[in-house]
C-alpha cells in the first residue's frame, strides 16, 4: 500500500513537473514574435513613394517605411527571382548552387530537402509556417505528374502550410497548388505541363496571335491562358486554371485567413506576392488607377494588398507582437516581354530611381531594392543607409527567435534591422544571370564580362564591360565615374576580397559558360 501511494506522489510530482516545464515552453512561445514577410516580384528601388516615386502613389508601402527603418541600402541576393529566393530561404550565396538560376515550371526542387531552411529554423523554435504567394524554387525531383500530390516542394522545406504558384505568372502550370496539390483539378481533365514541345491542337502565341488579349514582345508565345501566351505549354486541368485579374484577391485571402487561423502560436508568414512581375493583370477595380498602365496598376494594387494584410494584423491585435520586414525579389524591368503599355506609359516615372541598371543588371539597380522593417511599438521610425541584404535574414531571425543555427553566408543583422545598431554588412557579393560583383563599404567592383552591354529586349544595361568597373557610391550612386584607373589601390584591394569570398580566380570565372 505505502508503496503504491509512493509511486503515486512520485508520478504526481513528475507529472507537474512535465506539466510546468510544458506551461513554460508554451509561454515563452506565445512570447516569441510573430514574423510576417512581403516579398515583393520585380519591385524597383524608384516604384516607392517614400523611395522617391511621384508618379506613382503607395501609402501602404510609406507608412510602413515612415512607422519603421526604411534601408536605402537593402540587397537582394541576386537581379532574378529564383536565385534571389534561394538565398532567402537558405541563408548560402546562390552562386554556391548551380541550380539557383531561372527555373521554368517543370524544374524539379532545387533545395535539398535536408538543408534546416529558414522555415525549418523557425519550426524548431516553436513556429507555425506557411507560405502564400509565388514560389519558383522548382517541385519534384523531375516529370512531375501534376494530377498527383507534388513533392518534394515547399511542405517539404519547411513551412507547413503552402499556397502557391509553381514558377511565375508568366509560366506554365498556370494553376495553384495547395500543400502540393493542384487546386480544383479533376480527374477527367488532367493536367499535362511540357516545355519542351506543344500538345497536339493545342494554340500558342506564336501561332495564334488573334487570341491573345495580351500580345507578346519576346518569349512568351507558348500556351495561351486566359487569353494571354506563356512560357511553356500546358493541356488540360481547366477547372484548375487561374484567372490572373483575381490572383492578387487569391493570395491576399489565403495570407489573411493563414494569420487568423494561426494567430494563437508563433508563426511565420511568407507573403510573396507577384506584381509588378509580368503579365501585370491587375483587377478591373485597380485598371488605369495610376495613368502608367497595368505596371503601376499592379503596384497600386499590391500597395493596397499590403495595407489590406497590415489591417488584419491590427484586427487580430497582433501588431505589437510581430515583426514585419518587406522586400523584392530583384530590381525593376518595363518590357519584360509583354506589350502591356508600360514603356509607352512611364512618363516621368524612374521605376530604378536614382541608380543605374536593372532587373539582370550587375548595377545596382538589379539588386538594390525597397528594404523596410516595421514592428509597432518596438522599432523606432528611421531611416538607415546601413548595408543589409536579405541573406541574413537567416540568422537575424535565428538570433530573434533564440536559435543557435547558422546558416553559411548569412550574417546576424539582427541589431540592425530593429535599429539598435549601424553595424551593417562590409561586404556583399551581389549575383546577376550567373555573374558576380562585390560591393564593399561605399565602393562597388564589377569584373570584367563577355557578352552585350545592353539587353535590347528589356532595355537594361547588364554590366558587362570588358574592363573591371569601379565605383564611389557615396558621391556617385548612378556609377556612372568609373574609377578603376584612378584608384588602382582601391581596385586591388577590391579584386582580392571579391576573389577570396568567391574562393575562385576571376580568370576561372571568365571561363563559365553565362546564362
Ligand atoms: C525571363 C523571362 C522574363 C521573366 C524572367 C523571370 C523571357 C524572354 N523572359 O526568362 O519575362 O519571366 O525570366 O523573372 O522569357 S523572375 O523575376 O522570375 O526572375
Ligand atoms: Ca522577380
Amino acid at each position: 500500500m505505502k508503496k503504491i501511494i509512493l509511486t503515486a506522489v512520485t508520478a504526481t510530482i513528475l507529472l507537474s513537473c512535465t506539466n510546468n516545464r510544458q506551461s513554460s515552453v508554451n509561454s515563452q512561445q506565445s512570447k516569441k514574435p510573430n514574423i510576417v514577410l512581403i516579398y515583393f516580384d520585380d519591385l524597383g528601388y524608384g516604384d516607392v513613394g517614400i523611395y522617391g516615386a511621384t508618379a506613382l502613389k503607395t501609402p501602404n508601402l510609406d507608412k510602413l517605411a515612415q512607422n519603421g527603418i526604411r534601408f536605402t541600402s537593402g540587397y537582394a541576393s541576386s537581379a532574378t527571382c529564383t536565385p534571389s529566393r534561394y538565398a532567402l530561404l537558405t541563408g548560402e550565396y546562390p552562386w554556391r548552387n548551380k541550380s539557383a538560376k531561372i527555373l521554368p515550371g517543370s524544374a524539379p526542387l532545387i533545395i535539398d530537402t535536408l538543408k534546416v531552411t529558414l522555415p525549418k529554423m523557425l519550426k524548431e523554435q516553436g513556429y507555425h509556417t506557411g507560405i502564400t504567394g509565388k514560389w519558383h524554387l522548382g517541385l519534384g525531383v523531375g516529370n512531375v505528374d501534376w494530377n498527383r500530390r507534388v513533392s518534394p516542394g515547399p511542405n517539404e522545406v519547411g513551412f507547413d502550410y503552402a499556397f502557391i504558384m509553381a514558377a511565375t505568372q508568366d509560366r506554365t502550370p498556370t494553376v495553384y497548388l495547395e500543400n502540393g496539390n493542384v487546386v480544383g483539378l479533376t480527374p477527367e481533365d488532367p493536367l499535362e505541363v511540357n516545355y519542351e514541345k506543344n500538345f497536339e491542337d493545342e494554340p500558342t502565341g506564336l501561332e495564334n496571335p488573334e487570341l491573345c488579349k495580351m500580345m507578346w514582345h519576346h518569349g512568351h508565345n507558348n500556351s495561351i491562358h486566359n487569353d494571354i501566351p506563356r512560357i511553356g505549354f500546358q493541356r488540360g486541368g481547366k477547372s484548375a486554371l487561374w484567372i490572373d485579374e483575381e490572383m492578387s484577391d487569391t493570395f491576399l485571402g489565403k495570407a489573411q485567413q493563414y494569420i487568423k487561423k494561426h494567430k494563437d502560436q508563433p508563426f511565420f508568414l511568407y507573403y510573396a506576392l507577384q506584381q509588378p512581375h509580368v503579365p501585370r493583370t491587375p483587377h478591373p477595380r485597380f485598371a488605369g488607377s495610376s495613368g502608367l498602365g497595368p505596371r503601376g496598376d499592379a503596384i497600386i494594387e499590391a500597395d493596397w494588398c499590403v495595407g489590406e494584410l497590415m489591417e488584419t494584423l491590427e484586427q487580430e491585435g497582433l501588431l505589437e507582437n510581430t515583426l514585419v520586414i518587406l522586400s523584392s525579389d530583384n530590381g525593376p524591368v518595363v518590357n519584360d516581354g509583354y506589350y502591356d503599355e508600360a514603356v509607352e506609359k512611364l512618363g516621368e516615372h524612374k521605376p530604378w530611381g536614382p541608380l543605374r541598371g536593372g532587373k539582370y543588371s550587375l548595377f545596382e539597380a538589379g539588386t538594390r531594392i525597397p528594404f523596410i522593417t516595421y514592428w509597432k511599438g518596438k522599432i523606432e521610425p528611421s531611416v538607415s543607409d546601413v548595408m543589409v541584404s536579405q541573406i541574413d535574414l537567416y540568422a537575424s531571425l535565428a538570433a530573434l527567435t533564440g536559435s543557435e543555427r547558422k546558416a553559411p553566408d548569412s550574417q546576424d543583422l539582427l541589431e540592425v534591422f530593429l535599429g539598435k545598431s549601424q553595424e551593417g554588412r562590409k561586404e556583399l557579393i551581389i549575383e546577376a544571370t550567373s555573374r558576380t560583383a562585390l560591393r564593399k563599404e561605399n565602393w562597388a567592383l564589377i569584373p570584367p564580362y563577355k557578352g552585350p552591354a545592353i539587353n535590347n529586349n528589356v532595355n537594361i544595361e547588364l554590366g558587362n564591360s570588358e574592363k573591371y568597373l569601379l565605383f564611389n557610391l557615396d558621391k556617385d550612386i548612378n556609377q556612372q565615374d568609373n574609377l578603376a584607373e584612378t584608384e588602382p589601390e582601391k581596385l586591388k584591394e577590391m579584386i582580392e576580397t571579391f576573389e577570396k569570398i568567391r574562393g575562385i580566380d576571376f580568370q576561372e570565372i571568365e571561363q563559365l559558360e553565362l546564362k
